[in-house]
């Protein structure tokens, strides 16, 4: 995970604890050693690993929820 860096993304479908956790469980998926922060506030999400931008909003949009890279 050495030079890994947080990833920002805006999804603004995410309302509550249960789309946090299918964010979490799609990018977990794709790299199970990835990180995910999910501010359900703002409606962020941050992910820390080893893949693209395009990679992690590729596995959120493909839980079902729009996703903007930030
Ligand atoms: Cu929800």
């Amino acid at each position: 995970m050495t030079g890994a860096e947080w990833q920002g993304f805006a999804v603004p479908e995410m309302h509550c604890g249960g789309c946090v956790k299918a964010i979490e469980a799609a990018v977990k998926a794709r790299e199970p050693g990835a990180l995910v922060e999910a501010e359900l506030e703002t409606r962020r999400v941050r992910v820390k690993g080893l893949l693209t931008p395009e990679a992690y909003k590729d596995a959120i949009e493909g839980a079902g929820f729009d996703a903007t890279v930030i």
